[in-house]
């Protein structure tokens, strides 16, 4: 079923930087939520009801029930064919929906919303149903295939609870299980009663195919929602737990209306597949300048946007696919370049209509596998009562776009509309942050999201008008190599959706002021200090965690690429090896570096709070990025030079994926709370982590005693496995 499409008139925008490219009409697609499974049972319809200006265009494969705290749902792993709107007017296909055949969950683009409730079991059937023809599994893959050693076996997966604090043995979230083609899986994941709700997701993680599956599409948004109401803390339960979503709605109890935003960023090519030699198959890839593979030393062609020419005889053209990892993932510039659009929740683009003045919830996820996005919230310029974006930045290639997004959505500190950001990596924060147009190092500041991150932030349209969601561009230092491409961000600042906002009721004064006067108004039933405290943007009574134990030990993990080996402290992994043995109920800090270039950590089960950030100072000394107040030092803010800007609404707030920029420390500090079991770390530039950028780290009951505490050598077959 195809979404509602509005053909807006082809117009010039008036004062734009570049006209449209000629030719084709913008085509405007609704913003649509992820897809749901459907009930396969007696049970909850998704609570995200909100669907503005049309269906979903992917009503995927499997089911989902409920009988009690059981939720069952059953998730299809295929390699589908669909399609993917591509705004560039130079685009052949029809309707600019370039056909695609990508290895995702239930034949969709994102994987439909999983939503549960703390203390519910997640039965999860994971049904493999990819081919077990695969290529890329050889002991000897095709050489064109660019596959690096320990990268392959496409169709062999596995499911991770991305951020859930559940056990990593067994059949819950453990990512060193192997799940091949045609292979069904019984997944039994138990949250706890006391587990966080927040913005989470799931994603495949099966070493050596999680960055082509992740950029296929292989991802999609777990919920786990609150209904646990405030309670006064007392002598045996001095913080108690509760849920942020119990005080998101309005005087009338109504919520807060929601939206997820799944950011994905699917690097799909088409290739010229000759069906006389399948075995050469997914090796050339058209550009706009030329077939690209593995031995094309052209620049021009290594930095040409991807496109799929129309078939012809002659010129075989494949569906768009990813399925060669050194031509279509392992280049840090390569997502800058490639043309691709990041898309939200499987559609470039989209238009999100909402009313002026209504407080809404979004719920941020970068579910991309490589790239930073600088997401801003900014006005567009009015031109004569004229939409224009629709009129012009929707039309062109992304070099195109550039100029009518920056003549149409100029980043200032009035333009800007500020995101309140209540919960980092799906956990509530201890006070409300507001991201606003404060100049950091020269840059307007962003929500910087990093592969693996979540953001969930309030955010009110003061006016009616048009407004741009945007990737903003990098600066110049933030780049990788300092300008070659690729890096923190795009180059040129990038249209991730735009929003309508029509109807509702303006808001004249400070808009931080309105968001905390309705939380205040909202919530009569809190104790007075507690609502006094909602009306000052403290949210401690809702974040789940306040401050760490003290630790008792130090770790250390230091990110490094010494090609072609992609290393944690030296080595790559190995999955034979536990590289961290830890005690459970035990805290440590870990200390987080990376060599030469930024990566990104990720630690699965626990997550940890960010105890600090040092830099060395220009006399040679480690120092805090951070004031007495947690803030960043306004002196290292002035200096470009310095990138410190995306860690300084981080202090001390609690996390599950983390940002390592080179030449910085990042400290972190850690509880192995209640699991046993072995799970891994690794840095979370999903290519990376395919080529050996991870480490084992077992948790036993017990460090001193034999086996860890976990029985007698002869007994291993029935534990977690140490060292
Ligand atoms: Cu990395």
């Amino acid at each position: 079923m195809k979404g509602i499409r509005l053909l807006a008139v082809m117009m010039s925008f008036a004062g734009g930087g570049a006209a449209a490219a000629s030719g084709a009409a913008p085509v405007v697609h609704p913003f649509e939520s992820p897809p749901v499974l459907a009930l396969g049972g007696t049970g909850p319809s998704s609570l995200f009801a909100a669907r503005p200006g049309g269906g979903v265009t992917c009503n995927p494969q499997g089911s989902l029930s409920r009988h009690g705290s059981i939720l069952s749902a059953r998730l299809d792993f295929v390699r589908a064919q669909f399609t993917i709107n591509n705004p560039d007017p130079s685009d052949p296909q029809p309707n600019g929906d370039d056909p695609v055949e990508l290895r995702s969950y239930g034949g969709c683009k994102s994987g439909p919303v999983i939503e549960v409730h703390p203390g519910d079991t997640l039965r999860m059937q994971l049904q493999n149903r990819t081919d077990p023809a695969d290529p890329s599994c050889l002991p000897n893959p095709p050489p064109g295939l660019g596959v690096p050693t320990g990268v392959g076996c496409y169709n062999t997966t596995n499911v991770h609870t991305h951020g859930l604090h559940v056990s990593p043995a067994g059949n819950s979230d453990n990512v060193l299980l192997n799940i091949g083609p045609q292979t069904e899986f019984p997944y039994e994941i138990n949250i706890p009663a006391d587990h966080p709700s927040g913005t989470f997701w799931y994603h495949a993680h099966r070493h050596g195919s999680t960055a082509v599956q992740v950029a296929s599409g292989a991802s999609g948004v777990l919920i786990i929602r609150g209904e646990r109401p405030y309670v006064a803390p007392s002598a045996s339960d001095p913080h108690p737990v509760a849920d942020i979503d119990t005080v998101l709605h309005d005087v009338s109890g109504a919520r807060f209306p929601e939206q997820l935003f799944l950011f994905q960023q699917i690097a799909y090519g088409c290739f010229r597949n000759d069906p006389r030699h399948p075995e050469a198959w997914w090796q050339q890839l058209y550009t706009s300048a030329g077939l690209f593979n593995v031995n094309t030393q052209d620049p021009n062609i290594e930095n040409a946007p991807w496109i799929c020419p129309l078939s012809k005889p002659g010129q075989p053209v494949s569906r768009g696919a990813v399925e060669n990892f050194a031509l279509q993932l392992d280049s840090a510039s390569i997502w800058d370049t490639n043309g691709r659009f990041t898309s939200i929740n499987g559609v470039v683009q989209p238009q999100l209509t909402v009313p002026a003045g209504q407080i809404q919830r979004w719920r941020f996820v970068h579910a991309g596998i490589h790239d930073t996005i600088n997401l801003q919230i900014v006005r567009a310029r009015p031109a004569g009562g004229k939409n224009a974006i629709a009129m012009a930045a929707l039309t062109g290639n992304r070099l195109q776009q550039k100029a009518d997004v920056q003549a149409a959505c100029i980043a200032n500190q009035r333009t800007i509309v500020p995101q309140f950001e209540i919960a980092g990596d799906g956990l509530t924060r201890a006070k409300m942050r507001r991201i606003q147009a404060s100049r950091q190092g020269g840059v307007l500041e962003s929500n910087y999201l990093q592969p693996g991150y979540r953001s969930d932030i309030l955010v009110v349209f003061p006016e009616e008008g048009d407004y741009c969601l945007l990737d903003q561009a990098a600066p110049p230092a933030e780049r990788f190599h300092n300008g070659s491409g690729g890096g923190q961000g795009p180059s040129a600042p990038q249209l991730l959706a735009y929003v309508h906002v029509s109807g509702g009721k303006a808001v004249t004064g400070i808009l931080e002021d309105f968001v905390e006067q309705a939380l205040y108004d909202g919530n009569p039933q809190l104790p007075v200090p507690v609502r006094d405290g909602l009306k000052q943007g403290d949210l401690r009574p809702w974040a789940p965690f306040l401050e760490s134990p003290s630790p008792t030990g130090v770790q250390q993990a230091t990110f490094a690429i010494n090609f072609p080996a992609f290393t944690v402290n030296g080595k790559s992994y190995d999955p034979n090896v536990v590289n961290f043995t830890r005690q459970v109920n035990t805290t440590d800090d870990w200390l987080l570096t990376a060599q030469g270039e930024p990566h990104i950590f990720h630690i699965h089960v626990n997550p940890f709070q960010v105890m600090d950030v040092m830099i060395v100072d220009k006399n040679g000394n480690q120092v805090s990025i951070f004031d007495s107040d947690g803030n960043c030092k306004a002196q290292l803010l002035s200096d470009p030079q310095q990138l410190v800007n995306q860690y300084c609404g981080m202090y001390h707030t609690f996390r599950d994926t983390v940002f390592v920029e080179n030449g910085l420390v990042i400290k972190v500090r850690t509880t192995y709370d209640r699991y046993i079991g072995e799970f891994v770390l690794h840095c979370h530039i999903l290519d990376h982590e395919d080529a050996g950028m991870m480490a084992n780290i077992a948790i036993v009951p017990n460090l001193t005693a034999p086996g860890g505490g976990l029985g007698m050598p002869s007994m291993s077959h029935a534990g977690g496995g140490t060292h």
